[in-house]
């Protein structure tokens, strides 16, 4: 039997008469759903508050996914072997398709991808920081997908349990590709690493390049966190920002040393009494200054999203006329 949803119990609330309290009852109908760990769909009932923020991390997350692929294309013509290139060209075409589920889910808030590619474009959303570095050498799409897939796939695990339906079920997927991308990463860079003095070289400074900004990815620290307590009572997160930072660090210490790699921080050490490793200070001034345009690639990055959106504008046409071609009432003889 299907489990009522809060939009089902809201309509029972109006029928037995409990609903004259306005929009406080469907608050608490949605209240007792999150509370019971229970999925909001896009047709139940939500606070405003509740949709905008979806709207806003769901759109952030989807424009990253897009600008993402930008600094490992850049690395395509150049792959060192046709096996390389042919890995690289499907992990590029899976965040684009990342991207796709990711405007689909904010679709269903209301927001259509128009409004969203325009906001991204004009500067008023944003992507994730970590995009706007530059992709120096081979080694670097190894760094990426080690730690910056990495990084991902710790933040958004715990995303596959948000609780809006839409979002958490592309997460599902996402997670799934992202793990087969990090492997991609940890294994290019395990080559370089084991390969000759000049490669292990390469290697070593892509890592030293990457950690840090990998552990920007998280966001600032709780305290300086204007969206989690807000977020983790919906439990859109479930885990604050430096609670997963500090998840992904145990994880890549480890795997640091099978890489024979080191991580470019002195004061990274274990520590006993908490479980967990001890880190350095994170240069959270550098973290602003991305975030107010001003990082190494901001302004190229954006400038090449907006030419490709550009380019791209008869695709969209092409693909408008024919899907009106096709629709049943076209088929039918009717106008359009
Ligand atoms: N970069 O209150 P906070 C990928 C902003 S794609 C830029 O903690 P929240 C991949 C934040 O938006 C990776 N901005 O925010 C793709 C807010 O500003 P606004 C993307 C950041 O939302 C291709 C302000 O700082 N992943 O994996 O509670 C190839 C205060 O922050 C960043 C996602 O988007 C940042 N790093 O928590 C390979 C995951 N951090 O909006 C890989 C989904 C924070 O008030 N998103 N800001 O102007 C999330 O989980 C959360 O949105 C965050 C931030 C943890 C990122």
């Amino acid at each position: 039997m299907a489990t009522a949803t809060p939009q089902h119990r809201a309509a029972e609330a109006r029928a037995d008469g409990t609903a004259e309290l306005g929009d406080a009852a469907f608050q608490a109908v949605f209240d007792a759903a999150v509370a019971a760990d229970e999925r909001i769909e896009p047709r139940d009932w939500m606070p405003d508050a509740y949709r905008a923020t979806l709207v806003r991390q769901i759109a952030q997350h989807a424009h990253s996914e897009i600008i993402g692929m930008q600094p490992e294309a850049n690395w395509i013509t150049r792959a060192p072997s046709l096996r390389r290139k042919a890995i690289l060209m499907a992990k590029v075409q899976d965040e684009a398709g990342h991207g796709l589920y990711l405007y689909s889910a904010a679709e269903t808030l209301g927001t259509g991808r128009d409004e969203l590619l325009d906001k991204l474009h004009s500067g008023r959303q944003k992507y994730s920081s970590i995009f706007n570095y530059p992709t120096l050498t081979w080694a670097d799409v190894g760094a990426i997908g080690w730690l910056v897939d990495g990084a991902a796939i710790t933040n958004q695990v715990p995303l596959c349990r948000c609780s809006y339906g839409p979002y958490a079920r592309a997460m599902v997927r996402v997670c799934k590709e992202e793990s087969f991308h990090q492997r991609q990463g940890y294994e290019l860079l395990l080559a370089l690493s084991r390969g000759t003095e000049a490669q292990h070289a390469m290697a070593q400074d892509a890592v030293d390049r990457w950690w840090w900004p990998s552990l920007m990815m998280f966001g600032p620290p709780d305290d300086e966190s204007a969206h989690s307590a807000q977020s983790m009572e919906w439990k859109i997160k479930r885990h604050s920002n430096d609670e997963l930072r500090r998840r992904f660090v145990d994880i890549c210490v480890p795997q640091a040393e099978s890489l024979g790699l080191t991580l470019p921080d002195p004061e990274l050490r274990w520590n006993e009494e908490r479980g967990q490793h001890d880190f350095g200070p994170i240069d959270w001034s550098e973290f602003k200054a991305v975030l107010k345009g001003n990082g190494p690639c901001n302004e190229q990055r954006i400038t090449q999203r907006r030419r490709a959106h550009d380019e791209g504008a008869w695709v969209r046409e092409a693909a408008a006329a024919h899907a009106a071609k096709h629709s049943p009432a076209t088929r039918e003889g009717r106008a359009v």
